[in-house]
């Protein structure tokens, strides 16, 4: 049976269902990339799973995860101006990690290419926003293809490496969350591995490579060039193209079209094919730079066009600009409502854009209700979560008046019922810097912060060692679990399964943190005391809050057969219900019933027994060695 690397590395063509994220993977392969670099998020981590499952001695690019986006991208960077085809993916608000080297690389020659796949949030699925990345591309000059459907995202980031290749410049690939994760039959084209070339082509005769002070501008200029011949591929590419209408037949000339760009024109296809009126779609999947003869024709043919773009308004704008400036008389219709600039673009939503418009044509509909409100659920963490185990007993030692700071990643988490610790949140390794301005002249209330162990690579040392050279008054609490556990449980700098572990108590220690402990989460009432103690240090202190991620252990296990026999479960007789075990510890497992008792779910329960000392009464209990029949 082949497996799914087999399939991946196939010489010849095949088709088969995928998912977009894994089908750019046989794109990398078919077009050449030589290194792949990503830091994990939300859309795009499959890509990197897939690119897991090829066995080393048979992938034959580079791959790594890097410390964070800008990293990742510089590494993608160095590898393209000695001559190599990189490609770099990461989540949405990666690119803002990334983007003070990002925004260089247009300006210099990046000789052997780069593709830069961006996964957008629309609908903020699994982001702390849902920006809209395409600015970036104008911000920085980089040229834009937006795949509507995983088929697209194969096909593009092709064609991304083929331009990017040939202007020697990047591109950006920017899928949305629905592209990377839904699945499609691709027909795929042949792979013919090449023979690895590590020949280091550098050369500073191929720069300059240095964008400083008066060389800035002829490189400007340079790419200013550059982008006039990309607006005409994107005049002439394939993927700018005019769908006809696949509704009933249309009679006379058209009257109406639509501009649309990416997943929404697969909503308008739904729509359309099910109106009375034949409408045309210009699809603007390259959409930067703008097609500008494409656009111009459309409007110079149709009396009538709708803009759908999903979240900004930035086709709008470009496209009135243009009609304004061709002084075409066509009337240009957008999207009215602030409600239409959030949220993904689905069929529902699209049909109450048209009805809006052309309410003769499509009748305005009910929306269904949303999907939460039949199944309001509260975000949880997973029974044994170590971080629970840290939240629970950190509450019992803080002050009512503290003020704690959030961060990214399962422990934030810690926000909702019953803990409520972490009560803002910015982004990726904020918490730091946000906790040292809270503390300023703050002399009555205590500031405590958490950062996770990946971010605390990734962006959190910054904001520590300011603490430290600055010596800020708050507690940092280091909630390490060994993995980076939100995103899937990528490795990390200090999980030890890169190389060998960093380990975060030495390098706070070697960086100078004068007061600092480390503690086991299970053991609540040790971490108990060390946050008091830490709370009553003037300056800065860390406590290390640690425990693996019971997620990740109890999979490992199971893979290998083995199961937890294990379950605590809650003796009636002593149970006094205090209800402790449900309204402050709040594991999953505990459910109360309509007489008042608590049980133990034994499907949730995985035996960690973090729990047992949160009863006052020791009503939860393991099992005695004679019940264990
Ligand atoms: C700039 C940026 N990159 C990536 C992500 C995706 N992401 C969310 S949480 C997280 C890290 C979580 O790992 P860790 O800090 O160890 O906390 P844990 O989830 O393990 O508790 C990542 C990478 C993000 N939100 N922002």
């Amino acid at each position: 049976m082949s497996t799914f690397s087999d399939q991946l590395l196939n010489p010849d063509t095949w088709s088969g269902l995928m998912m977009g994220n894994h089908a750019l993977v046989r794109a990398m392969l078919e077009s050449g990339v030589q290194v792949a670099t990503t830091y994990p998020g939300s859309p795009t981590p499959e890509i990197a799973d897939a690119i897991r499952t090829i066995p080393d001695d048979q992938r034959p690019f580079y791959f790594e995860y890097s410390v964070n986006e800008k990293v990742a991208l510089e590494v993608a960077f160095g590898a393209s101006i000695n001559g190599r085809l990189a490609t770099v993916f990461f989540k949405s608000v990666g690119l803002n990690v990334a983007a003070d080297s990002a925004v260089q690389l247009g300006l210099l020659n990046l000789i052997g290419g780069m593709v830069i796949i961006l996964g957008d949030d629309p609908g903020a699925n699994s982001s702390q926003n849902e920006q809209d990345n395409r600015h970036f591309a104008r911000l920085a000059y980089i040229p834009m293809l937006e795949p509507a459907t995983p088929s697209e995202a194969y096909h593009m980031f092709k064609e991304a490496a083929r331009l990017s290749q040939k202007y020697q410049m990047p591109v950006f690939l920017r899928l949305t969350t629905h592209v990377c994760h839904a699945r499609e039959r691709i027909d795929f084209g042949e792979y013919r591995p090449q023979k690895a070339d590590w020949q280091p082509r550098f050369d500073v005769k191929n720069g300059p490579y240095l964008p400083i002070v008066d060389r800035v501008f002829p490189l400007k200029r340079r790419l200013l060039r550059k982008m006039q011949e990309m607006r005409k591929e994107a005049d002439a590419s394939p993927f700018n193209t005019i769908l006809q209408p696949t509704g009933p037949a249309r009679t006379g000339e058209p009257k109406r079209g639509i501009i649309a760009s990416s997943m929404p024109v697969l909503s308008l296809q739904e729509n359309l094919a099910r109106s009375e009126e034949g409408i045309d779609i210009l699809q603007l999947n390259f959409s930067y730079p703008l097609p500008k003869k494409k656009i111009t024709e459309f409007l110079r043919t149709h009396e009538e066009v709708l803009i759908v773009e999903e979240l900004d308004r930035i086709l709008e704008g470009e496209i009135k600009a243009l009609a304004w400036d061709q002084d075409l008389r066509c009337k240009i219709f957008a999207r009215r409502d602030d409600e239409e600039l959030m949220r993904e673009l689905g069929p529902e939503r699209t049909w109450q854009i048209l009805a809006a418009v052309w309410p003769e044509s499509f009748a305005p509909r009910e929306l269904s209700p949303p999907l939460a409100a039949a199944s309001p659920r509260v975000a949880q963490m997973c029974p044994g979560c170590g971080h629970r185990s840290a939240f629970h007993a950190i509450q019992q030692a803080l002050p009512d008046n503290a003020i704690t700071v959030g961060d990214i990643g399962c422990h934030s988490l810690g926000f909702f019922e019953p803990y409520n610790m972490g009560q803002m949140l910015l982004c990726m390794g904020h918490s730091n810097g946000s906790a040292a301005g809270l503390a300023l002249g703050n002399h009555e209330r205590k500031v405590l912060a958490f950062i996770g162990d990946s971010t605390l690579f990734h962006a959190g040392l910054p904001g520590i060692v300011n603490a430290i050279v600055n010596d800020h008054n708050f507690t940092l609490v280091v909630m390490e679990n060994g993995t980076t556990a939100m995103t899937g449980h990528q490795p990390h700098a200090g999980s030890g399964e890169l190389s060998e572990k960093i380990a975060i108590r030495d390098l706070l220690e070697t960086l100078g943190v004068k007061w600092l402990r480390s503690v086991d989460t299970y053991n609540q009432k040790r971490l108990r005391e060390y946050i008091r103690e830490a709370l009553d240090v003037q300056g800065f202190s860390v406590v290390i809050a640690h425990h693996p991620c019971m997620l990740k252990f109890v999979r490992t296990q199971r893979r290998k057969g083995k199961y937890p026999d294990r379950k605590v479960h809650i003796s009636q007789e002593s149970c006094e219900q205090h209800y402790i075990c449900l309204e402050q510890f709040g594991c999953p497992t505990f459910q109360r019933h309509e007489d008042g008792s608590v049980t133990v779910h034994a499907d949730l329960c995985i035996g960690d027994g973090s729990c047992l000392q949160t009863c006052p009464v020791q009503a939860i209990q393991f099992p005695k060695k004679e019940d264990h029949s």
